[in-house]
């Protein structure tokens, strides 16, 4: 079969669809590279040097890894001097990081999330990448934080890159989903997957189950239902996964189908949730509608919220689109 790369892929798309300008193809091989980098110190693991702590915490008050950080630097140092970006924002960040005036400004904003379950590092267990792409606004002389507080039907490109028994990097422009295998004696991401399709229904969840006691009463019927199998309203078995790393459980869904959820509870009611809307729900969300599911934060659809906060927080509903509409109308007819 013959390998089609990384590059090739978005030409060729560019020449079929017209979604990757040259500006976009050249900030999507930027980042692929960059991820190839945080794959490789991902990997090395505790012989980097660079598991444990920074000793430092994030703008969420959340402890920071010293490989977020280096994450987080290498995405930067990746981007920034390229002339296809105005401005980024990241997880580990407080506030935008504007493009240095010493380099030019392109017309993307990149905002991401560089090491989703880092915690998972220290055991081994896969942990991921999480990228979105916006254009700045029309007319916008510098670039503020406002500028990145657009829905995430807004997004012009989606996708992460899972740190797994694989390395792989996935992908939407708006046309599906299509999976990019790093060949690591190659040092190359080649298609391996596209058109992804998610199953309408399915048998698995995957939801922290710890924190039931602290879930609205939605939440709890539709988990309760799960569990009654065969005997009860579902009349099938259910299945549960969490891997606490949304990326390699969004990766399982977009492979086998499922359904994923972190909803709202009652620990940080003022919060609306734990995951983060711009840089976690908005990608993961564009991927999964993308590949024929559902997302939402358990009322609407996630790529309809107008964020107000650059580091808000929402609650997660997605994968197969039946489940998603269930855990849904639940909702929204308590
Ligand atoms: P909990 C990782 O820290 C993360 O942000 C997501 O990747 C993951 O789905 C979730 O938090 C896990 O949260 O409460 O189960 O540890």
């Amino acid at each position: 079969m013959k390998k089609i790369l990384f590059t090739r892929y978005l030409v060729e798309q560019q020449r079929d669809h017209g979604h990757i300008p040259s500006q976009l193809r050249l900030l999507l091989e930027v980042v692929a590279r960059a991820c190839k980098g945080i794959s490789q110190a991902v990997n090395k693991g505790a012989l980097g040097g660079v598991l444990g702590t920074a000793g430092s915490e994030n703008v969420q008050g959340e402890v920071q890894k010293k490989l977020d950080i280096i994450a987080n630097e290498v995405l930067i140092e990746a981007n920034e001097w390229g002339g296809h970006l105005a401005a980024m924002a990241s997880e580990e960040m407080d506030g935008i990081y504007v493009v240095p005036n010493r380099y030019p400004q392109g017309e993307y904003l990149l905002l991401f999330d560089p090491l989703d379950g880092s915690s998972n590092i220290d055991v081994t267990v896969s942990s991921g990448t999480i990228f979105s792409v916006l254009t700045r606004p029309e007319g916008a002389s510098g670039v503020e934080e406002k500028d990145f507080l657009q829905p995430g039907h807004q997004q012009v490109a989606a996708g992460y890159c899972v740190y797994g028994p694989q390395t792989t990097l996935v992908l939407t422009v708006g046309d599906g989903v299509a999976m990019f295998t790093l060949d690591r004696e190659q040092g190359s991401f080649v298609l391996t997957e596209e058109n992804v399709r998610i199953p309408e229904d399915t048998k698995e969840f995957a939801i922290n189950m710890s924190n039931m006691r602290h879930w609205d009463q939605p939440v709890k019927r539709y988990i309760d239902e799960c569990l009654q199998g065969k005997e009860g309203p579902r009349s099938k078995d259910f299945n549960m996964r969490w891997i606490a790393s949304m990326v390699a459980d969004v990766h399982r869904i977009l492979t086998r189908g499922g359904v994923f959820m972190y909803p709202w509870d009652k620990r940080e009611p003022e919060k609306a949730g734990k995951l983060r809307l711009m840089y976690e729900a908005n990608p993961m969300a564009w991927l999964i509608e993308q590949a024929g599911g559902a997302a939402t934060n358990a009322r609407q659809r996630i790529l309809d919220l107008q964020p107000t906060k650059l580091h808000e927080r929402v609650s997660v509903v997605l994968g197969s689109k039946n489940e998603v509409e269930r855990i849904t109308r639940y909702h929204t007819e308590a």
